[in-house]
């Protein structure tokens, strides 16, 4: 097998995009059959445990206070109110817990709050994931201490397209993140949205990014763009649906043993889509009712879905598995 490439130029994945879908799905379906038991999907449950109030302008996001959305702010949640949801998620299925809040980057205060509720997540035997914004060498070591599994932090679209979007944070800024994550041993769960009105050019170059780090996120989300009313990207043209098909099946080959996430937007694909994602090498999904503040996709037509398409729910033990520690996984 060939060895995990990191050296990826930008013609060479836009030639990727470029070949006839059959051609490209047939391929990323090698790699997916190469590297993972081909029908199973792990789920994660996400909870936004700090809502709202963002001093970022990420034009996609709800939760920005410098955008006029009718979304209401909440503080950081109470432990037990954690640990119930959590409690509730692996009980139907879900291996992973997903934490958000919508900070620019935590205090040293919050992320006493934060390590305590991974720790108390863990103990309900799920792996812990979170999402806090730029995390410095430090911080990121203290939640390594703390046990955390996964930190998710996500390039979101193209180091050229990314000042279209944001502008409070540089992409330099969520690398550096990025890097102090690895640096402390946690895997990395990082990618980015589609739809956002960016080109097919831009979509190479973020998986030319996420494929060219030292090491490959464990975890790869795509999300499709959630259009929220009072964002400026609201009213944003559709993305081809192939295209985000196209997109999923280039990141499994650029990034053959990651996980690959369809994320934000299944409410709005159908079965069918959703389908050929799986097909493309989609191998894990966030699953429950609500993403941080957005619906997500009903759990009763998800299971329904895995019936008719004969999937199955990763259990922890497998996960563990296919997922050792990045140190032990690949080169760095
Ligand atoms: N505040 C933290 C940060 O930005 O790093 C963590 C939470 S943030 C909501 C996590 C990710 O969710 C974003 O980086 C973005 O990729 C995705 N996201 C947020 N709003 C979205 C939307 N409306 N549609 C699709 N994806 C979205
Ligand atoms: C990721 O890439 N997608 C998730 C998770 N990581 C944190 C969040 C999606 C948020 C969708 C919009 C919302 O719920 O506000
Ligand atoms: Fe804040 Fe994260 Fe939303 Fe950006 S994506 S506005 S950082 S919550």
């Amino acid at each position: 097998m060939k060895e995990t490439r990191h050296d990826w130029s930008l013609d060479e994945i836009a030639a990727l995009f470029d070949q006839p879908f059959n051609d490209l799905l047939f391929r990323a379906q090698s790699v997916h059959r190469a590297h993972f038991e081909p029908n199973r999907i792990q789920v994660s449950t996400l909870l936004s445990i700090k809502t709202g109030a963002c001093p970022e302008d990420c034009g996609y996001c709800s939760q920005s206070a410098q955008h006029a959305t009718s979304l209401e702010q909440e503080r950081l949640l109470p432990m037990e109110e954690v640990l119930a949801a959590a409690q509730a998620a692996k009980d139907k299925g879900a291996t992973r817990f997903c934490m958000g809040a919508a900070w620019r980057n935590p205090t040293d205060k919050n992320l006493d709050r934060v390590t305590a509720m991974v720790e108390g997540v863990s103990d309900l035997g799920l792996e812990t994931c979170v999402t806090l914004g730029m995390l410095t060498d430090r911080q990121a070591r203290r939640l390594a201490d703390a046990g955390l599994d996964y930190y998710n932090h996500n390039l979101d679209t193209s180091p050229e397209f990314y000042g279209q979007v944001i502008t409070t944070r540089t992409y330099q800024d969520r690398l550096e993140t990025l890097a102090h994550v690895r640096q402390a041993g946690i895997r990395l769960c990082s990618g980015g949205i589609l739809g956002l009105g960016e080109s097919r050019r831009d979509r190479a170059s973020m998986l030319q990014q996420l494929a060219n780090l030292p090491t490959h996120p464990e975890s790869v989300p795509i999300n499709l763009l959630v259009r929220i009313e009072g964002t400026p990207l609201f009213g944003t043209d559709d993305l081809d649906p192939f295209e985000f098909v196209r997109t999923i099946a280039v990141a499994r080959i650029l990034m053959p043993r990651s996980y690959v996430r369809l994320s934000a937007g299944r409410s709005d694909m159908s079965d069918e889509l959703q389908a050929l994602c799986f097909l493309a090498g989609a191998n894990s999904m966030f699953y429950g009712e609500r993403l941080l503040t957005a619906p997500n996709a009903a759990s009763a037509s998800d299971e329904r879905l895995f019936e008719r398409l004969g999937l199955a729910f990763e259990t922890i033990e497998a996960a563990e598995k296919t997922a050792p520690g990045p140190c032990a996984r690949q080169a760095v």
